[in-house]
């Protein structure tokens, strides 16, 4: 996801943790502010782009390795590359950030990695290596040439929501919060969930990345990519789509409100 993505993740996180870990984790990052996980939010982005944080590049996806839109599959010993994937990073973050024994800043860098990663695993094309996730397949998108992986993250949210500021995703995740709180979401919440275990962060991880990586099949090309490559994917294809955006947004904030309580609890 985008900026206005991300920070909309952290706000629904917020808006769903417990009072306590929201003081757990305003502690960590020292930011006390009504803000505090959605300042953070697009860091592992910025991060990744500096050549201190080269490495942490494959942290933001895994490469399923399968064949859309006849068949979707991840298999974590088939995808996880050797540099690892945004399985083992899920993994790795939510052991460190438990850690008494590294420092308090690394504490934070964990954090601030888990507040980013459980949002790019329910970007669907985040869990597929297909043409390097979309992003070399070239779309058209309200006139604008950009490839199929750059309107999942960005173009389709931003249409959606009309801007990437905080105020945007504090917008957009107070209606979210809606949905999940009274509206269509509320009877899908608890699956959303389900199986959630922090003390085994890989398979927890694996099934929201094997849940994402279906909509490759079912919604993101459903008749391959070719067909996708002509024509503008605005407002057809956006119209069809956008209901996913918004359920993947919505799941990602929902499931990292319930991790960070699971962490917080045991760290109490
Ligand atoms: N991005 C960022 N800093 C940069 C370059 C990009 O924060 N120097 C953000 C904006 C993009 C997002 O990264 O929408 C794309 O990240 P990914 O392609 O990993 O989803
Ligand atoms: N950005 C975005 N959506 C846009 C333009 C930019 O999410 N339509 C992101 C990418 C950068 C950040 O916002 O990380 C700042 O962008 P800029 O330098 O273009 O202001
Ligand atoms: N990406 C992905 N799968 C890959 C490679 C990249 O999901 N195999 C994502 C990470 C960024 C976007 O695509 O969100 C662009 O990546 P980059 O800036 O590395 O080209
Ligand atoms: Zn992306
Ligand atoms: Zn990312």
């Amino acid at each position: 996801w985008g900026t206005l993505g991300h920070e909309t993740v952290a706000y629904i996180a917020q808006n769903f943790v417990a009072s306590s870990t929201a003081s757990w984790a305003q502690n960590i990052l020292g930011d006390t502010s009504d803000s505090y996980l959605a300042n953070v939010a697009t860091w592992a982005d910025t991060f990744r782009y500096t050549t201190a944080g080269k490495w942490s590049a494959p942290f933001h996806f895994i490469d399923a390795e399968d064949n859309p839109p006849s068949s979707c599959s991840i298999d974590y010993d088939r995808d996880c590359g050797a540099g690892g994937c945004v399985v083992s990073a899920i993994t790795n973050y939510t052991a460190r950030v438990q850690s008494t024994k590294i420092s308090s800043s690394e504490v934070a860098t964990a954090l601030k990695f888990i507040v980013h990663f459980v949002g790019d695993i329910t970007q669907p094309l985040h869990d597929e290596a297909y043409e390097v996730g979309g992003n070399d397949v070239d779309v058209t998108f309200d006139g604008t040439s950009t490839n199929l992986h750059h309107i999942w993250d960005t173009n389709m949210p931003e249409e959606l929501r009309g801007g990437y500021q905080l105020s945007d995703a504090k917008s957009w995740a107070a209606d979210l919060t809606t949905m999940i709180n009274t509206g269509s979401y509320k009877s899908q919440k608890a699956a959303w969930i389900s199986g959630l275990d922090i003390s085994n962060a890989k398979k927890t991880s694996l099934a929201w990345a094997a849940d994402a990586n279906a909509y490759v099949c079912s919604v993101v090309m459903p008749n391959g990519a070719t067909t996708l490559e002509s024509g503008d994917l605005y407002p057809t294809y956006y119209n069809n789509a956008i209901p996913t955006v918004e359920l993947q947004i919505a799941k990602a904030g929902y499931r990292l409100a319930k991790w960070l309580d699971a962490i917080a609890a045991k760290s109490a």
